[in-house]
């Protein structure tokens, strides 16, 4: 049996980001809009800034609750970016849906674009490196923006090709503890802090199954869960699809991970992923928070 909805929230019942906050009596979207060339899913799509902005505004539609823009693909194999290139495909995109009444979250590892990014109205910074570059913790601390703090094991050219853990739970979690509590200590509030484990990021496909399987272990630290599933190699192994067909499997893992305590689905797929969450919460509760009967 599942743990009840009450006792699975996080006992950081909001999250401050900027000049939001978020509450977190129920699981929040985030909508991703990749502004790269290369991004695994959706690489090329959005790099135009009209088509992103556009993507961006649908998404709010669907249902988005938080927007996370990037401009550096992450995905197995990827080469870094520079400052300037990453600097131009997201600040202006940023500059266009950062009043579309949702909170925008930047993907970066970079401590300059950290503190443009926050000028420029953002309300989240999404690091996969867990602010571990140098500059990163203290341009994180300036601002007012929610941090994630992201578990990642080496470095995204590499990190898949020989994932090693004693007991990945356990290492993951302690990881993501020394880094909050280092982003604690640089000046950030609890409030401001979210955990995520890294789906992918130097991990088999069974330490993946693993971490879904004991997010609840996480969720349990008192920070809110990010679940970062959609649309991964781990579903390609699973159900033997490819990338663009892989939205049944991710909104099924959103829930389960939901289930298992995250607090915010990062996901490519935000109207299938609320329909999915509104089915779980209205099972759960017995009735029926939104929509309309057609
Ligand atoms: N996954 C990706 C990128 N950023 N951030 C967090 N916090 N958690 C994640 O799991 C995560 C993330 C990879 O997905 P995507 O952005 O679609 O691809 P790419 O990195 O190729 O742009």
């Amino acid at each position: 049996m599942t743990a009840p909805l009450a006792s699975r929230l996080s006992p950081h019942r909001a999250l401050r980001a900027g000049r939001f906050i978020l509450s977190l009596s129920r699981p929040l979207i985030m909508g991703v809009v990749n502004i790269t060339p290369d991004s695994f899913s959706d690489g090329g799509k959005f790099l135009d800034r009209r088509a992103a902005t556009e993507h961006a505004r649908r998404l709010v539609e669907e249902g988005a609750d938080i927007l996370d823009i990037g401009g550096e693909s992450s995905r197995p194999g990827a080469q870094p970016v520079a400052l300037e290139a990453e600097r131009s495909r997201v600040l202006p995109v940023l500059e266009n849906i950062v009043g579309l009444g949702v909170p925008v979250s930047v993907d970066t590892c970079k401590p300059e674009l950290m503190r443009e990014a926050v000028s420029a109205g953002a309300s989240m910074i999404n690091d996969i490196l867990g602010l571990r570059a140098a500059g990163a913790l203290q341009a994180a601390a300036a601002g007012d923006a929610a941090v994630c703090i992201m578990h990642m094991q080496g470095e995204p050219r590499t990190m898949q090709v020989l994932p090693t853990y004693g007991d990945v739970v356990l290492e993951i979690r302690e990881f993501l503890l020394e880094r909050a509590h280092a982003a604690q200590a640089a000046g950030i509030a609890p409030q401001r802090i979210v955990i995520d484990p890294g789906f992918g990021f130097g991990k088999s496909t069974e330490h993946n199954l693993m971490l879904i399987r004991n997010l609840d272990a996480l969720a349990a630290q008192g920070y809110p869960v990010l679940a970062g599933l959609s649309r991964k190699s781990l579903f390609g192994k699973i159900v033997g699809r490819a990338v663009a067909e892989r939205m049944p499997a991710s909104v099924a893992a959103a829930i389960l991970a939901v289930q298992r305590g995250a607090a915010i689905v990062r996901v490519h797929d935000v109207g299938a992923t609320r329909d999915a969450l509104l089915v779980m919460r209205a099972v759960e509760s017995g009735s029926v928070e939104t929509g309309e009967e057609l």
